[in-house]
């Protein structure tokens, strides 16, 4: 069973994030989500979730492509991870292209960026909304 990880906020859920998440799971036959807790979106991405963990994870395991969603609630964990979940592809939007470059060198799990959705993102829907 060929294993892909993928990191995120995923908040608010959009076609941009089902777009990654359906190229991700083309990498292997298990999909393993790391989704940031609200504390780590808060302390460490000074993002405000819109929806809590609890509801960003309900979401996320509902997506067919998604086989499993753990909580990401440090940057550094990604290494443990890997190895812990045998991960052979660690897949991001290559908004992070070169940031996690390292992996390929600490672990067996190649690393991919995947063309990032260009014209969506929660910014740009709020700003359509009219909110801040
Ligand atoms: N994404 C995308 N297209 C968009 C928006 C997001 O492909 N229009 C991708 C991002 O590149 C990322 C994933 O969807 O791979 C999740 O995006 P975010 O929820 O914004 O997560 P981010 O803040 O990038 O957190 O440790 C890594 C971090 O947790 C990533």
């Amino acid at each position: 069973m060929r294993r892909v990880i993928t990191y995120g906020t995923f908040d608010l859920l959009h076609y941009g994030h089902i777009n990654l998440l359906k190229r991700a799971k083309e990498y292997g036959d298990y999909l393993i989500v790391a989704l940031s807790t609200d504390e780590f979106n808060w302390c460490e991405k000074k993002k405000k979730c819109y929806f809590s963990y609890e509801k960003r994870k309900q979401l996320l395991e509902a997506i067919r492509y998604v086989d499993l969603v753990i909580p990401e609630d440090s940057w550094d964990q990604k290494v443990l991870d890997i190895a812990k979940y045998h991960i052979d592809t660690f897949v991001m939007g290559d908004d992070w292209k070169g940031s996690f470059d390292f992996i390929s060198e600490q672990t067996d799990a190649k690393v991919v960026y995947v063309t990032r959705t260009p014209e969506i993102s929660t910014t740009q829907i709020k700003k359509d909304l009219g909110v801040d």
